[in-house]
């Protein structure tokens, strides 16, 4: 097992990590950057080394200075949390080169995943469902109208190089796609510096359904069942639950199944997600795979019982895993408490926190670092907390989560737990009746309160 982790993070994360890193016995070193010398993770780790000024480009993410902090602690691995360098394929092979583990994908693994159009080509090899669509990249305007004739408008022109959103179009007709063909390349040129693209059908009104996975170095796979992702904001998950109101025994078997198929593909080795579209028909398509630990691993934790932080401590240090599936034992639910207004357009809302009184009682957890009297620094993510509840039903969940939001006092500044509080109280959420449409189609903020 490994003597000392260093954490290349900050926030809820960073704390998160060394919870667990205190738990199984191994030292820990924090990095910040000026802006975070107050923080609770610099406060819980055994030490700490400062990486330089706020802007995450000159600290957080600046190779050089977080191999140097772990070079003169001596630490013997790093963990990058999510964000950041957690899926830089550089960082990894650094890491690697530095003989410092890298508790995260390997650097091929990163490319081979972050390839959209190659990863695509690896899971319809492997027999994971995909969205019907070109073989590879689009040759030429030609082919992609060719294409699109043949998987029929409505298309999704996607770019190789994207990702989490970025890069992609929705095209109708064969005059919107002869428009968008050079436009979308340079965006996606400007944007990664890869202008290929490839070309879907557009799955209209879709679920965003993920299933987290594990594998270890023996070739054993398991899955942790799903995570319904699908009330987004922009590309930013606001709520998420498990099990998925939508969810059926056999869907959950039939995707636990492909995304384990998924992870044994690519010989996966750490603990995953295998992220999917789901259709009205319950037909599902793989979409991406995450190589890293993520914002919402929590409300899994919660539902199956075990702590994934400690998961993929022991995957990298070799500890086998034991391949059995997991589904979930209750109801969770999370909300992301975002320092923003979201009245305001969902400004960001940085600055001193006043009084604060965070929930408790049974079935309550919450993931923060924040304090009375923290200042939150305007540098990074608004994410400042994570509101995490669990209980025997999906009906239980809600009125625990309405009255965990009610407890919630964050003065100073402006949350987005007043969205929470007003979409905990519409009648097709409450119903588990939504699609990633959602808040497009719901003025959540400005409805009357219709449920009592
Ligand atoms: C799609 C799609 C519809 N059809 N692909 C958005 C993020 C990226 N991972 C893929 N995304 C989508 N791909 C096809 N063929 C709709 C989306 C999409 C979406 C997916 C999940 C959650 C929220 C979303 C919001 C808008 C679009």
């Amino acid at each position: 097992m490994f003597n000392k982790i260093l954490i290349a993070n900050r926030g809820e994360i960073a704390l998160r990590i060394i919870r667990t890193c205190k738990e199984m016995g191994i030292k820990t070193v924090a990095v910040y950057s000026t802006a975070d010398k107050d923080s609770l993770h610099v406060r819980f780790a055994d030490e700490a080394v400062c990486i330089g000024p706020p802007p995450s480009s000159e600290s957080y993410l600046r190779i050089p200075s977080i191999i140097s902090a772990a070079e003169i602690t001596n630490s013997d691995a790093i963990h990058p949390g999510y964000g950041f360098l957690s899926e830089n394929a550089k960082f990894s092979k650094v890491c690697e080169d530095n003989d410092i583990k890298f508790i995260g994908a390997s650097p091929g693994m990163i490319d081979a995943m972050g390839d959209k159009a190659s990863a695509k080509a690896t899971m319809i090899a492997a027999g994971v469902p995909c969205v019907p669509g070109s073989a590879g990249l689009l040759k030429d305007l030609a082919h992609a109208k060719k294409t699109a004739s043949e998987i029929v408008y409505p298309v999704m022109m996607k770019a190789t190089a994207g990702g989490g959103g970025k890069g992609m179009r929705v095209l109708w007709n064969d005059e919107e796609l002869e428009d968008a063909w050079e436009k979308v390349r340079r965006e996606a040129k400007a944007a990664f510096g890869n202008d290929g693209m490839y070309m879907e059908k557009f799955i209209e009104e879709p679920r965003h359904i993920e299933i987290q996975i594990a594998g270890d170095m023996y070739g054993n796979y398991c899955h942790m069942s799903e995570r319904d992702c699908s009330i987004q904001r922009r590309h930013q998950k606001l709520v998420e639950e498990t099990p998925s109101p939508f969810m059926t025994t056999k869907l959950r078997k039939d995707m636990g199944e492909a995304a384990k198929r998924a992870a044994a593909a690519v010989n996966y080795e750490g603990v995953g997600t295998v992220e999917f579209l789901v259709d009205k028909h319950r037909n599902f398509f793989f979409m991406e795979m995450n190589t890293r630990i993520q914002v919402e691993h929590t409300i899994t934790e919660e539902a199956i019982s075990w702590d994934l932080i400690k998961e993929q401590i022991k995957i990298a240090a070799g500890i086998p895993i034991t391949g059995k599936d997991y589904k979930p034992q209750v109801h969770v639910m999370q909300c992301r408490i975002n320092a923003e207004d979201p009245f305001n357009n969902w400004r960001p809302s940085p600055g001193k926190i006043g009084d604060y009184h965070q929930p408790g009682g049974h079935g309550v957890r919450v993931d923060t670092h924040v304090y009375s009297g923290y200042t939150i620094p305007p540098n990074y993510d608004s994410m400042i907390s994570k509101l995490i509840v669990y209980a025997r039903s999906r009906e239980e969940v809600i009125a625990k989560m309405r009255r965990a939001l009610d407890e919630y006092v964050i003065e100073g500044i402006k949350t987005t737990i007043p969205f929470h509080q007003r979409l905990l109280m519409n009648p097709d959420f409450v119903a588990g009746n939504f699609t990633t449409k959602f808040l497009e189609e719901h003025d959540i903020l400005n409805d009357e309160v219709v449920i009592e």
